[in-house]
């Protein structure tokens, strides 16, 4: 493979929201290219981008895959990126190393609350965007309808370079706004296309656009802005020379429209990246760290190599593969750099570039360009590698934090290391997800993104590793309180043989505000009881509040107070005056109206307007308290408080009740009082369990 220079790269993220068609897209620009005879399709299980067996079950994509092409002379490197939030972190490891976001848009299912979010992304990652409006072919698919409803959400200035002649079944021409023609594109799904000028009603149409275009660019650049006023219109090649500028302005945001499944409108596509598109020297300079925490600048042009990793893969009979993008410099097999976040040294070895799987091995990559490596030491997502001589840490993503969990359940004795291990690999590779042994829960907990990337941790784990596990619900962090004041005094004694036992605890609690712990103190007067022994009655006290009383969960919120009590001059002793405070607290808190506390997460659902009478509906029967509405663009955003205990596998029916254009996050909020007869379940739950665990 020949080498390129950064200005001849084209690197780009496809994302968009679940089922757009990125996967297919991605697909058919391979095929329009010649990367491959024939396009695959998704319900074989045979595109280039998702050959992973998780997605070929599912049919959607899980991981980001690295494709490239060649077109008018440019590399592209394209990262089509899964779609569904689970997986958002692929997403954003792809962004951070694009330059530009290609974010694809189903013409019927319309922008998506995942359309939102990698536009938001985009924008913070200070990325141009173009858009593609996908699957034209469809019966209801219409044009005017979906740009208004783009337009609405992204602004005015987001602007059809091509338009849909005959969308539907069918669809195989559009309007080239650039160009002024028609263009109709041949049925093979090969991508080839005939050009012929834009007549009658067309013509009027693409001549409007066009002069919007032209003001549009010469919007972009004064020199452009004084020539346009002076000649009223701009000649071609002027246009075509601020074109680039403007997306990168982002003056406008190019829109076009695409059959994937067809391969229609994409080699016009193609062309406008080729020649308009985003390179690494538009982004020459990026911001890195060297080792005494300072700020210093990486250019496109120093001749030192610094290397983004955005993303780790262990591969069957592989190894583990090391997606990098070079910011600067170069690099061959052999080259040893500094892995500045883990202070090692590695040795570059294989270098790769790919098609999904396929990879070719290169001898060497230059500046600006993308690919993989396989076996390096200890080199994780986000590290950055490069020359000894010029040590930088680059930016890393920050990943949003795990909030969906699960408990990880071993089916077969004996694997506890192995799924320990399989864990802390699976964790380096992708950094979105936690885990952790919970001895409070006494389970193994893991946190992700959604529950489709449980599963999928949850899979890799099974066929890697080759353990037995499976999900399950985890335990609810409940809590025992008291609503009223209790008072007990409890004698411990035990005078049969040997030495002998006693002492006697006198001790009346009350409640606390929320939140606010447990507090013991002691306020004896007199001699009754020595004060060496306080400190054994509070010992008792915690451990009685740490096993729980009512149902086995952690007692809070409570004031104890050791007032009074008896002892023996010779069985007094520290053991007797732990068992007694811990009997004593126990009394005092059964005497002082004990209640359950349950975790309370608040909940932010982003859902479009149409389904909020299911999805309110749904909330109310999960016991959720709505804390406030509000629209975003056209989504409607609703903050909620909803027990814990409802949440789980929130997001699956959430996709059911909404067909996937709904998501949400969650997070701990506080404890709150549980309702009667959910406590009574609870209490009972726990004595079961606690009986169980006597018995086992
Ligand atoms: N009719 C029609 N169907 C399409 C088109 N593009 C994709 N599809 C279908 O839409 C479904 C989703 O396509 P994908 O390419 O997997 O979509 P994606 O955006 O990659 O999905 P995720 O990566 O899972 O978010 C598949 O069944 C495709 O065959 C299109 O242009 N027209
Ligand atoms: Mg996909």
């Amino acid at each position: 493979m020949k080498e390129y220079k950064p200005a001849d790269i084209r690197n780009f993220a496809v994302v968009g929201h679940a089922s757009s068609g990125k996967t297919m897209l991605t697909e058919a620009m391979l095929a329009c290219a010649g990367a491959i005879n024939r396009m695959g399709s998704i319900a074989a299980g045979t595109t280039v981008s998702d050959y992973h067996d998780n997605e070929q079950q599912r049919q959607i994509s899980v991981s980001a895959s690295l494709m490239h092409l060649e077109w008018l002379g440019k590399k592209f490197n394209i990262l089509d990126c899964p779609g569904y939030a689970d997986f958002i972190s692929e997403g954003l490891g792809a962004l951070r190393v694009g330059d530009f976001a290609l974010i694809v848009i189903h013409a019927t299912h319309g922008v998506g609350v995942g359309t939102d979010a990698v536009w938001k992304y985009a924008t913070e990652f200070g990325i141009p965007k173009m858009i593609v409006v996908n699957a034209f072919d469809k019966e209801e698919a219409d044009f005017d309808k979906i740009l208004a409803q783009i337009r609405e959400h992204f602004g005015e200035r987001v602007f059809p370079l091509t338009v849909p002649v005959n969308p539907g079944p069918g669809f195989n021409q559009v309007l080239d706004v650039p160009r002024d023609e028609i263009i109709t594109y041949s049925s093979d799904k090969g991508g080839k296309f005939t050009e012929a000028p834009a007549s009658g009603e067309w013509k009027e149409k693409v001549d409007a656009l066009h002069k919007q275009l032209i003001e549009l660019v010469a919007e972009s650049d004064d020199s452009l802005m004084e020539k346009f006023f002076e000649k009223g219109g701009l000649s071609e090649e002027e246009w075509r020379m601020g074109i680039h500028a403007a997306i990168q302005k982002q003056v406008f945001t190019p829109l076009f429209v695409t059959s994937a499944e067809n391969d229609i409108g994409i080699a016009r596509l193609l062309d406008i990246i080729a020649k308009y598109g985003s390179s690494p020297v538009d982004r020459q300079k990026i911001a890195g760290l060297n080792p005494d925490g300072k700020e210093i600048e990486i250019a496109l042009t120093d001749p030192e190599p610094a290397l983004y990793v955005f993303k780790t893969m262990s591969e069957a009979q592989f190894g583990e593969l090391s997606f990098f993008r070079i910011y600067s410099g170069s690099v061959k097999f052999g080259t040893e750099l500094y892995n500045t976040d883990r202070r090692s040294t590695e040795k570059i070895g294989q270098i790769y570039v790919l098609n999904g799987k396929t990879r070719i091995s290169v001898p060497g990559l230059g500046a600006g360009d993308i690919g993989a490596v396989v076996k390096l030491k200890d080199t994780h997502t986000g590290n950055t590698l490069c020359s000894p001589k010029r040590p930088v840490s680059l930016a890393k993503v920050k990943y949003p934090h795990p909030n969906i969990h699960a408990a990880l359940k071993s089916a077969a004795k004996g694997e506890e290391d192995k799924v320990a291990s399989g864990l802390a690999a699976l964790h380096h590779e992708d950094p979105t997800f936690l885990y952790a042994v919970d001895g409070e829960l006494k389970q193994t907990i893991l946190s992700a993104q959604g529950e489709l990337h449980l599963e999928v941790i949850a899979d890799r784990l099974r066929k890697r590793y080759n353990v037995h596990v499976d999900l399950a619900e985890p335990r609810v962090r409940y809590r025992e309180t008291i609503k009223g004041r209790g008072e007990a005094k409890h004698r411990h004694k035990k005078q049969t043989g040997g030495a002998g036992q006693f002492a006697e605890v006198w001790m009346r609690i009350e409640p606390k505000p929320r939140d606010s712990g447990l507090d013991f103190k002691e306020s004896l007067s007199g001699q009754n009881v020595d004060r060496v022994f306080v400190p054994s009655v509070e010992k008792g006290v915690h451990r009685a509040a740490e096993e729980g009383i009512l149902a086995g969960y952690r007692v809070v919120d409570l004031k104890v107070d050791f007032y009074d009590g008896k002892m023996h001059p010779v069985d007094s002793k520290d053991i007797a005056f732990q068992i007694a405070g811990y009997f004593a607290f126990k009394e005092c808190f059964m005497a002082a109206k004990p209640c359950l506390l349950e975790p309370i997460h608040s909940v932010d659902i982003r859902i479009p307007e149409d389904c909020m009478g299911k999805v309110m509906g749904d909330l109310s029967s999960r016991r959720g308290k709505i804390q406030g509405m509000d629209m975003e663009g056209s989504f409607q955003l609703i903050k909620a408080h909803v027990p814990a205990k409802e949440l789980y596998r929130y997001s699956s029916t959430l996709r059911s009740l909404t067909g996937g254009r709904g998501v949400h996050g969650e997070e701990f909020s506080h404890y709150e009082e549980m309702p009667r007869d959910q406590e009574h379940k609870v209490i009972e739950e726990g004595k079961k369990h606690h009986q169980k665990s006597h018995e086992d």
